[in-house]
């Protein structure tokens, strides 16, 4: 058994907390934890080797624009604002450990060489896909999907998904080694490890983390199943190792030849049995669905009445931490009704930048890869970023089935349904489970609060957000020069109609006087934040916040934060206002503050910010 998963030294329920505070809110975390992946990897190297692989250590994993500019992404990062759809994301939480049957590291005792081991390999992380390979890149054989036989197809990497599961078959070579069989988290923020076999240490390569807008091209496109166009898409590329002489294959490594072939640096750093890892190679040959073929036909009764298509639309929202099938969480739409005895079609199309791993209860499931009649039969199928996936099954066991992304954290924030044939009666005792569990599925409609307040020697600050699903509460103070005469405030009720539209009503309170107000909110692209407000008074305005990521300094960013604000009322005016902070941690910024007006007060500032 091989149980891989992930901890976090919070309780899962904060976890979520922090996320709808903000959808980056572990991005501190994940880039400190791949500096110290990048650190230890260059420190273990010879100081020849250090000296070559120097720029690892200037990788930029925070996004800022001078990151994207120096390791030459900055057309990624445009076309990311632009398109507001942000870098590849890989996880939204940062883990303190990964775990391979509870631990971190461990040996697997009374492995002979020749042995054939197999490996029963069961994804229960909360969030996070991991990357499994054995020692320099071996080959192992994939014998079953999900439980379900396939043809054994020859492999040396598995991008495993949250609630896949695979059986794969290692045969020991006859070699005086012990092999490390290796997971890594797709964030690469961590891996862990199970030794096994006798003799010096062969470890698995280390996966660099990558910066921010770096594409993966060790074949991070898992997905596939029937493509849809999107022929640039990461991990296109033509696969690297597919060709026969790779280091490793197993045909050819019986005794010891051979069997570092196609390693190009690196190999004076072999056979230390300690922490000592390998470069990557590159080379590696990862499983897609499309090599996997089912043992026996699974195709489907011709003359089964098959269902119209149902397309199912993954879609989400980081600002908000929202999670959405066909734009709308679980709360708001919660049945897809199927009829029994029919051939029932999903079509899976992810509009995120995340890999969602959809799984379905009480059914085992065809996914439509190209082997035809031979097609797989899965619980769990990974949908890539930006590809579409289809699947198929008989409508055979009536009842009321989950279908849920098990990426946990998405199930919760709405990316969930309940599949329910039409005619299927519910028993009591069915209805009174769900009345008294139903609620625990998804919190999608829970209000969760964030603070932010500034203290400047010009002005003092507080924004509480308070977000229940599509409805948002903003409440924002100010007070100018510390002078109660220039408080000003902003309570607004908003109903978000979609991810970047919203609509409402609150008061203002300016110059001592308050009023009703209208406001609308909108997303632009290039991820401006637009807002404009009518009051009962017949003022009309209209404001700007753009936020910039401009650079690191010591692991943290420099943030450039935007907000122009235009208005009418009789005659034009203006104001302008810019902040320059340095994040120091999750909680704390420092920065400096400058405003400015059409009537020339200008205003320059230093304070500190706390979020809570
Ligand atoms: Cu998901």
């Amino acid at each position: 058994m091989f149980v891989m998963s992930d901890w976090v030294n919070e309780h899962p329920m904060d976890v979520l907390y922090n996320l709808k505070k903000d959808g980056h809110y572990y991005g501190l975390k994940k880039s400190d934890m791949k500096k110290a992946v990048v650190k230890n990897y260059v420190e273990s190297l010879s100081e020849e080797e250090q000296f070559k692989n120097a720029d690892l250590l200037k990788k930029d994993f925070l996004g800022t624009v001078w990151g994207a500019y120096k390791n030459g992404n900055l057309d990624k990062y445009i076309d990311g604002e632009l398109s507001r759809m942000g870098p590849m994301d890989f996880s939204d939480v940062g883990y303190d450990a990964y775990l391979i049957n509870g631990k971190i590291k461990s040996m697997l005792k009374n492995v002979r060489h020749g042995e054939k081991v197999r490996f029963r390999i069961i994804n229960a992380s909360a969030s996070t896909y991991f990357y499994f390979n054995i020692g320099n890149n071996r080959n192992f054989k994939v014998i079953t999907k999900d439980g379900m036989a396939v043809q054994p197809v020859k492999v040396n990497e598995l991008l495993v998904g949250i609630a896949e599961t695979y059986d794969v078959v290692f045969e020991v070579p006859h070699m005086m080694k012990k092999f490390e069989a290796k997971i890594t988290a797709q964030d690469r923020t961590g891996s862990a490890s199970l030794m096994f076999g006798m003799g010096e240490m062969e470890m698995a390569p280390v996966k660099i983390p990558l910066s921010t807008y770096e594409m993966d091209h060790g074949g991070m496109d898992h997905g596939g199943g029937h493509g849809g166009g999107h022929g640039d898409e990461p991990g296109d590329d033509d696969e690297p190792g597919d060709d026969d002489d790779e280091p490793g294959d197993d045909d050819d490594d019986h005794g010891d030849h051979g069997d570092h072939g196609g390693m190009d640096h690196g190999m004076n750093s072999m056979g230390d049995d300690h922490d000592m890892p390998i470069p990557p190679m590159g080379k590696t040959k990862q499983l897609k669905y499309e090599m996997l073929k089912s043992v026996e036909p699974t195709n489907l009764d011709d003359s089964l009445v098959r269902a119209q298509v149902i397309d199912l639309e993954l879609s989400g929202d980081m600002e908000r931490y929202t999670w959405y099938i066909n734009g709308k969480p679980f709360s708001e739409d919660k049945y897809i009704t199927i009829r029994e005895n029919e051939v029932i079609t999903f079509r899976y199309i992810n509009k995120t930048m995340m890999h969602h791993p959809m799984h379905l209860h009480g059914h085992f499931f065809r996914v439509l890869n190209g082997q035809g009649d031979y097609a797989p039969l899965m619980h769990t199928v990974d949908v890539a970023p930006m590809k579409t996936v289809t699947i198929e099954f008989h409508a055979n066991e009536p009842g009321v089935w989950f279908l849920h992304c098990h990426n946990l954290y998405h199930m919760k924030m709405g990316m969930a349904r309940l599949v329910k044939y039409e005619d299927f009666v519910q028993t009591p005792e069915l209805e009174e489970d769900q009345k008294k569990w139903g609620s625990y599925m998804t919190k999608d409609t829970d209000a969760f609060w964030r603070t932010e307040t500034s203290l400047n020697t010009n002005s003092a600050m507080l924004d509480v957000r308070v977000n229940a699903g599509r409805y948002q509460v903003d409440m924002e103070l100010e007070v100018d020069e510390y002078d109660i005469d220039n408080f000003e405030a902003e309570v607004m009720f908003k109903r978000y109609l979609d991810r970047f539209f919203a609509v409402g009503t609150g008061v203002v309170v300016e110059d001592q006087k308050v009023y009703a107000a209208l406001t609308a909110a909108y997303n632009l692209p290039g991820n401006v934040e637009m807002e404009g407000f009518l009051r009962n008074d017949g003022k009309a305005i209209v404001r700007l916040r753009k936020s910039i990521p401009l650079v690191e300094f010591r692991g943290r960013p420099i943030v450039l934060d935007l907000e122009p604000e235009v208005s009418y009322k009789d005659q034009f005016d203006w104001n302008f206002r810019t902040e320059a902070n340095y994040v120091l941690s999750r909680r704390t910024s420092i920065g400096l503050n400058f405003s400015t007006d059409k009537n020339g007060n200008n205003s320059v500032g230093f304070g500190i910010k706390i979020r809570f």
